[in-house]
């Protein structure tokens, strides 16, 4: 027999919005409940597209638009075979920010939101994406706060609309960050359990 394949379990959030904590807490979780679990982080800073990445964040290093863009997205692109690998030997995958950060904070710019969408067309689909929310004025007292590129209260909250715009109820759970870390670990264990018991069927692509 076949073993059952991984569920894909996708955070998405602004800056600050608790996702690194809940996502290392999630897979701890799972974990000590006898899944397999993996935790990946995009950007993925180790590779060497991803040290440009890290250096434009660090306003090191000028990009244009358009090429940190698909930098971003090259940064996901360069995973998926690891991330297949994974998912079909039964590893369930947490994934701190995913290519609707790449869309939020393009299109925040002023970039089109479809142009920003396309490079990202066919990335394996996750099961679930949690979309972790936070009031403005959380975020800011948290902190490191305003240390890299995009960490500005105000280009924050264009983030957030087009997060709004970008979230699609059949796989999206939204859960609200205010809380103290076990309550917010909680309602994202009770979402997140859900996704593991169900029969998700084959992996499937993004947008197609
Ligand atoms: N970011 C992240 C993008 O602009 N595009 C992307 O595709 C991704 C994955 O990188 N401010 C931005 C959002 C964050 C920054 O991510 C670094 P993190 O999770 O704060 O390390
Ligand atoms: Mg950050």
């Amino acid at each position: 027999m076949v073993a059952r394949r991984g569920k894909l379990i996708v955070f998405e959030g602004c800056d600050r919005s608790g996702k690194s904590t809940q996502c290392a807490k999630l897979t701890d979780r799972l974990r000590k409940e006898g899944h397999k679990a993996e935790l990946l982080k995009f950007p993925d800073r180790t590779t060497s597209i991803g040290l440009i990445i890290n250096n434009y964040l660090a306003n090191k290093e000028d990009q244009s638009d358009e090429v940190i863009h698909l930098l971003f997205s090259a940064n996901r692109w360069e995973c998926m075979q690891k991330m297949t690998n994974l998912l079909l030997g039964g590893n369930n995958l947490v994934i701190d920010r995913y290519a609707y950060s790449g869309i939020a904070y393009s299109a925040a710019k002023g970039m089109d939101l479809n142009w920003c969408r396309q490079p990202d067309v066919g990335l394996i689909k996750p099961d679930k994406v949690i979309y972790m929310t936070l009031s403005e004025n959380k975020a800011s007292e948290r902190a490191d706060f305003g240390e890299e590129r995009y960490e500005k209260k105000e280009f924050q909250a264009k983030v957030e609309k087009i997060f709004e715009q970008l979230h699609d109820p059949s796989y999206w759970q939204v859960v609200n960050g205010d809380g103290s870390i076990d309550e917010v670990h909680q309602d994202i264990f009770s979402a997140v359990s859900e996704v593991l018991s169900a029969d998700c069927g084959p992996l499937q692509k993004l947008w197609t």
